[in-house]
Parts: structure tokens; C-alpha cells; sequence
């Protein structure tokens, strides 16, 4: 097999592409029946987990992501250096009492380089830990020993994305490969962390290209527990800033085929939200997305609104996970 062709089949589940378009060519409404059902076989349906995001080193990235606004090669968010630990540890706290259970901190970085900053990343997860949320951290490629740093200080989930199937990979990213990304995930495994792996649709890639990704991230071995589904927010001057909006059925079909492939895992409807419909999102909901992103912005990019959030939650009847606990 070339670095570039995607597999056909999975060792661990047994799962072939074709089930997988099957399920993605289903009609929409059949679709949505069976993984409404998955879901609520294997979660209580009423919950809703809040992960809110921060920044913590922005922009100058040495990738060349297609997507993204922090690539040195397009980007064009304003850099800022590594932040303090304080002013992290101020922002995880109002995030906390904004409703959020789990932070997540994320820095432009191709990799992880030991020294001063990596030692400060690691401080800000033990101080977040201790405000009593769950952690987690985006930081580009690691190697196993940084990993087991991260666990050691507290670190429950590493975010790497897959971002799309290995047949499209190369044309949006080709600063690293694909083999890259499942690297650094086994050694995330290895230092016995919680995996984070999710993707990103309406790239200009085929149906056939999503379940190649979704065939990829069913495939990893335990599964991974938290998935978050990305849709583009297209970014002017990005190589994808004017790629077609994806239609809203596909984003749809995508989270529930998500969720029949990984039944266990938190499926997070990510960034793209500020653009969706409550229609849309709540369709999401009811196929099988269980997670989201909360607070005004993801990394560098709008987010709803929290009110609004709130209110749509409320109007579904969603809750919160862990409000009962803290009494909200
Ligand atoms: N540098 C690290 C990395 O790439 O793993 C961490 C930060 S990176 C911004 C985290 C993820 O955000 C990417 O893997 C991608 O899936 C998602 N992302 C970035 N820009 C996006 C955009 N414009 N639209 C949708 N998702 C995006
Ligand atoms: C993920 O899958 N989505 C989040 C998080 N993991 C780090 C990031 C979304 C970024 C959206 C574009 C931006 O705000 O820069
Ligand atoms: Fe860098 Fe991550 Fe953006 Fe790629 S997605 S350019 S690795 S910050």
C-alpha cells in the first residue's frame, strides 16, 4: 500500500469502505433512525458535554494546513507568544463557571520541544486539573516520552485530528503525512491517555473521502474516546478560504455514521456551529452528537454566542453533563 492510498478494510473491527458508504448513502431519515437508537442503546440522550477551548500560543504554525488560520505559510491570525500560566489558569476558571467540564488548550505548534515552554504547558495542566476540570491539549506531534510527561502531570485527553481521509490528505496538507498523525496517537495510547481524534468536513472532499476518515478513526484500536466533527470555517487567504459550503444533510450523515461506527465514543459537533442552523444542530443531537464546544470563540474563530447555546439546550431538553453534581 502507497502512503497516500486508504485502506479498504479495518483488522479491528472488520469493517470494509463499502459499509461505510453504505451507511453514508443510506436515506437521510433511515440514517438518523438507526444511530438515534445506537445512541440512546449506549448513552443517556439528554446529556450534552461542554469542552471550551483556549488558545494558548497563536499563529507563525510551520504547517501548512490548508484550513488554517495559524499556518506561517497563509495564516493570518495575529501571532502571540506562549501565555502565562495565570492567565490561563483565569480563563479555565471562568470557563468552569461558564458550564464547562472539560478545557482545552491549544498551541500552534508542529511539535512538541522540551524546554521552558513545554514545562509551562505542563504546569497549565496541573493547574487546571486542580480547578477540578478535565484537560486536554492540542500541541502538534509528540514523541512518547513527552506523552508520558503529559499524563504524569494530569493530562486526560490529547486533541490530533486525522482531518480527512489518507486519499485527500496530501492536498491540504504536505508538511507532514498521515502516518504522522497515527504516530503521535500511539504514543498517546501508550502513555495510557485519552485519545481526541476527529476531522474536519467540507474541504472539497467526496462522500467516498468521509468515510474513508470515518472508516480510519473506527479503525484505531481502542477507539477514540472523544470525536470531534469539524465543519470548515473557511478562512480568507487560506488555500480553502473559498471552497464551497458543505450542505448541512452531509454533516448530518457524517455524525451519524460517526456515531453507529464508534457507539461508546463522545461525538463532538465542532467548529462550524456559528454557521449552522438550531434545525441542523439539532438533528445533529439526535443523531448521535453528544459533545460541543462552549465560550464566544474556538481558537481564532467565533463561536455561538453562550446565551444562545443555553437557550438551545434548554429548548431540547439537553443537559449539561455534570450540572446535577454542581447544582446549576
Ligand atoms: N497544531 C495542532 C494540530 O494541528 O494538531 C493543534 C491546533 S489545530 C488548530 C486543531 C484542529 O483544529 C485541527 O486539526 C483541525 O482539525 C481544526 N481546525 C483548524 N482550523 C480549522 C478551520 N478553519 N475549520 C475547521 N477546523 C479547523
Ligand atoms: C478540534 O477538533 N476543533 C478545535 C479543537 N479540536 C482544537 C479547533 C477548531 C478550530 C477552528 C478554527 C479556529 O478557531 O481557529
Ligand atoms: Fe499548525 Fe495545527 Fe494550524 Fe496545522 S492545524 S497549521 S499544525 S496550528
Amino acid at each position: 500500500m502507497t502512503a497516500t492510498s486508504a485502506p479498504t478494510a479495518s483488522p479491528s473491527t472488520g469493517l470494509e469502505l463499502e459499509d461505510v458508504t453504505r451507511l453514508l448513502d443510506l436515506p437521510l431519515l433511515d440514517l438518523v433512525f438507526q444511530a438515534a437508537a445506537c445512541h440512546r442503546e449506549h448513552h443517556d440522550p439528554r446529556q450534552v458535554q461542554k469542552s471550551q477551548l483556549l488558545s494558548i500560543k497563536t499563529g507563525g504554525c510551520a504547517e501548512d494546513c490548508g484550513y488554517c488560520s495559524q499556518s506561517a505559510h497563509h495564516g493570518s491570525a495575529q501571532r502571540t507568544p506562549l501565555i502565562d500560566v495565570d492567565e490561563t489558569l483565569e480563563r479555565a476558571r471562568a470557563a468552569k463557571a461558564g458550564g464547562a467540564d472539560r478545557f482545552c488548550m491549544g498551541a500552534a505548534w508542529r511539535e512538541v520541544r522540551d524546554g521552558e515552554e513545554f514545562d509551562r504547558v505542563l504546569e497549565m495542566v496541573r493547574g487546571v486539573k486542580k480547578l477540578g476540570l478535565e484537560t486536554c491539549v492540542t500541541l502538534g506531534m509528540l514523541k512518547g516520552d513527552q506523552a508520558k510527561r503529559l499524563r504524569e502531570a494530569g493530562l486526560d485527553y490529547y486533541n490530533h485530528n486525522l482531518d480527512t481521509g489518507r486519499s485527500y490528505y496530501g492536498k491540504v496538507i504536505t508538511t507532514r503525512r498521515f502516518e504522522d498523525r497515527l504516530d503521535t496517537l500511539a504514543q498517546v495510547r501508550e502513555a495510557g491517555m485519552h485519545v481526541c481524534c476527529g476531522g474536519i468536513l467540507g474541504m472539497g472532499e467526496t462522500r467516498e473521502t468521509r468515510a474513508e476518515l470515518l472508516l480510519e478513526l473506527a479503525s484505531l484500536d481502542p477507539q477514540p474516546e472523544s470525536v470531534p466533527i469539524n465543519t470548515l470555517v473557511p478562512i480568507e487567504g487560506t488555500p480553502l478560504g473559498d471552497v464551497p459550503r458543505l450542505d448541512w444533510t452531509e454533516v448530518v450523515r457524517t455524525v451519524a455514521a460517526a456515531r453507529l461506527l464508534m457507539p461508546r465514543s463522545y461525538v463532538r459537533l465542532s467548529a462550524g456551529r456559528g454557521e449552522m442552523s438550531e434545525e441542523t444542530q439539532a438533528l445533529c443531537f439526535l443523531a448521535g452528537a453528544n459533545s460541543i464546544f462552549v465560550g464566544e470563540e474556538l481558537l481564532t474563530t467565533p463561536n455561538p454566542e453562550p446565551s444562545a447555546d443555553d437557550a438551545l439546550l434548554a429548548k431540547l431538553g439537553l443537559t449539561p453533563l455534570g450540572c446535577e453534581s454542581r447544582g446549576d
